[in-house]
């Protein structure tokens, strides 16, 4: 449950309540404490599992909801919200879903036209019948009209799916399709191989001896919920995920096409024409099956996909560089990236601990560091400001920093090589003021700013709040520096390109934010600090010894950005990691 999800339960409550006619009291403290939650940074989930009474911090939720609060969270929904759903007809869900809608209007056409679903309401809206409501006429009729025409397109456009949760669903598909009798090879294509941060669906393909047992193989797999449609080499079926449903297309081809197919259907769509018009032009022909002379019609290519490239005239294209900005003409030149890889990373300069709102301790967090081959990390808990998540004031700090030093110096007399950076995340203030003092900041190894309130800020003011904070020139790290969740919550307003420019003046790096929801900076920032000679960090912000492997999410979209080694900051030997953090204090 992300606080995303608790936040929707809870709207839904306050609206079911309102249609049912409930106090409005009782509806408006619902959906005050929604929209707090939606303001917080921090996990409620991560807090309830460290410590629930914690949850009672958040401003403005009284006991009653703090209650639905952690039932919402063990189980995703609370006795509440099911005896709402239970007593009033589904199809008023459907109605709040219409944009314009809300409770009010729902209520309306519910209680004086006895309207509960979608199809009765467009019918009521087209014969004319909600004009003569209070606040109703003509004009309001048809943009309902054309809102539900709208709400019925997206409806049918599904929802796009988070890197992780497709690359887990592809890991087992994958592992499954590999033991099916005959079959040779099995490879993910599509978005999830250019690694784009998120997938519309999943693209498999197989080859081997036999393509209609592959075909029978995957409408018989035990997830499918539905088959979409089933032939000889392609089959698409959907799987249930949560309350939505995964596409999960399946082609199977000959070995000898094997390149040419991964190619066409790694895509991106637009990466294909590309390379299509330049086989033309060349006088050839490229399709899902091979690289053929255009004129002899003999086949140059197909079977392997760096051979397809070759029969192109390029070299081999990354798959996340396949987006057509750019790469075919790098390649040509002979200036494609030299991407990063997990490999080149040393070490991890944003994590959290007990002390603010991590679920594991330094000495654990450390060790987990050592397993996963780290040479360095920073230990940087969050600042006094944010409160919710557990924030450390000064004296908490020091202690903090006490702590650290115990944990290194026990891990040193163990023989251990890792080395501990004392930092912090530190709270931008709504002014840009930095929420610990020059001098304590002064004390730290690693200074990571971020932004934990006031997201709503308009862009100037956010823009200028930022910059603010780069010029105390205290800064190391810029962390997920538009906010965004993927999915859940739209970056917020800021010019990425001025901020960007007084980071490279001051020598502030911006953090790649490893995490599937943030992968902030998104590609194309990365492209652009590369551009503007900025360098990256890129981090888990981990808030447990689980999470590190997140590293290579943002490895990955780091490639899309076409950041090399250099670009990164925690690809440098710590003599010149700490040569940087130090500017010039
Ligand atoms: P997604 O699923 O929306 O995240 O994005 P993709 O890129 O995985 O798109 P998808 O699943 O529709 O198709 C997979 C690949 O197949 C796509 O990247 C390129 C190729 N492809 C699909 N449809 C077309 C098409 O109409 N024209 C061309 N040239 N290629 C296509
Ligand atoms: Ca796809
Ligand atoms: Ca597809």
């Amino acid at each position: 449950m992300n606080n995303k999800e608790v936040v929707r339960v809870l709207v839904t409550i306050a609206d079911l309540l309102e249609i049912k006619g409930e106090n409005m009291f009782r509806v408006r403290s619902y959906r005050n404490a929604a929209a707090t939650i939606d303001g917080l940074l921090v996990s409620l989930e991560l807090i309830a599992e460290t410590d629930e009474d914690r949850l009672e911090d958040i401003p403005g939720v009284g006991k009653a909801i703090h209650g639905k609060i952690i039932e919402i969270l063990a189980s995703g929904s609370c006795a509440l919200l099911d005896d709402l759903t239970s007593e009033l007809p589904a199809g008023l869900l459907d109605m709040l879903g219409v944009s314009g809608l809300g409770a009010k209007k729902v209520k309306l056409f519910y209680q004086s036209l006895g309207i509960d679903t979608v199809d009765d309401l467009e019918e009521a809206a087209l014969e004319g019948r909600l004009r003569d409501l209070p606040k109703m006429g003509e004009k309001s009729e048809q943009k309902i009209v054309k809102a539900i025409e709208r709400y019925r397109r997206t409806q049918k456009s599904s929802k796009r799916f988070r890197l992780d949760s497709a690359t887990a669903i592809a890991a087992e598909v994958t592992e499954y399709l590999s033991g099916v009798e005959g079959v040779e090879t099995v490879e993910v294509a599509g978005s999830l191989r250019r690694w784009r941060e998120s997938v519309g669906d999943i693209d498999i393909l197989v080859t081997g001896q036999d393509g209609t047992a592959v075909m029978d193989a995957i409408a018989a797999y035990s997830e499918v919920v539905e088959v979409i449609g089933k032939g000889d080499t392609k089959t698409s079926v959907l799987l249930a995920v949560g309350n939505t449903r995964l596409q999960i297309d399946v082609r199977f081809v000959e070995g000898a096409s094997k390149g040419a197919a991964l190619n066409y259907f790694t895509g991106s769509k637009e990466h294909g024409v590309a390379l299509r018009g330049r086989a033309k032009r060349m006088g050839r022909k490229l399709s899902e099956y091979g690289v053929f002379d255009e004129e002899t019609g003999s086949q140059l290519a197909g079977g392997d996909e760096v051979e397809v490239y070759k029969a192109l005239g390029l070299p081999y294209i990354e798959p996340e560089l396949r987006e057509n900005r750019g790469e075919i003409e790098a390649a040509e030149k002979g200036e494609l990236p030299c991407l990063i890889t997990e490999a080149d990373i040393r070490g991890n300069l944003h994590m959290h601990t007990t002390a603010s709102d991590g679920a594991n301790t330094i000495e654990e967090m450390a060790r987990a560091a050592i397993v996963t081959g780290y040479e360095y990390i920073a230990i940087t808990d969050h600042s006094k400001a944010s409160g919710i998540a557990g924030g450390l004031d000064e004296k908490e700090l020091l202690k903090h920093i006490n702590d650290i030093n115990v944990v290194a110096r026990k891990l040193k007399d163990e023989g251990e090589e890792l080395i501990i950076l004392k930092g912090t995340e530190v709270d931008i203030l709504a002014n840009g003021v930095l929420d610990y003092s020059d001098e304590l900041l002064s004390m730290l190894d690693c200074v990571v700013g971020a932004v934990h309130s006031g997201f709503d800020m308009e862009g100037e003011r956010m823009t200028a709040r930022i910059i603010a904070a780069i010029e105390s020139d205290m800064l190391n790290i810029l962390a997920h520096s538009t906010g965004r969740l993927i999915g859940a919550r739209e970056p917020y307003d800021m010019d990425m390109n001025a901020v960007m420019d007084v980071a490279a003046e001051f020598g502030v790096a911006m953090e790649l934010n490893s995490y599937p929801q943030r992968l902030d900076l998104k590609d194309i920032h990365c492209r652009m600090a590369k551009d503007k000679g900025l360098l990256i960090s890129i981090a888990t912000d981990s808030h447990s010894t689980g999470t590190f492997s997140n590293m290579t999410y943002g490895v990955h979209t780091a490639r899309r950005g076409w950041l090399e080694k250099q670009n990164i900051l925690n690809t440098r030997a710590l003599g010149e990691l700490l040569k940087i953090l130090k500017k010039d204090r």
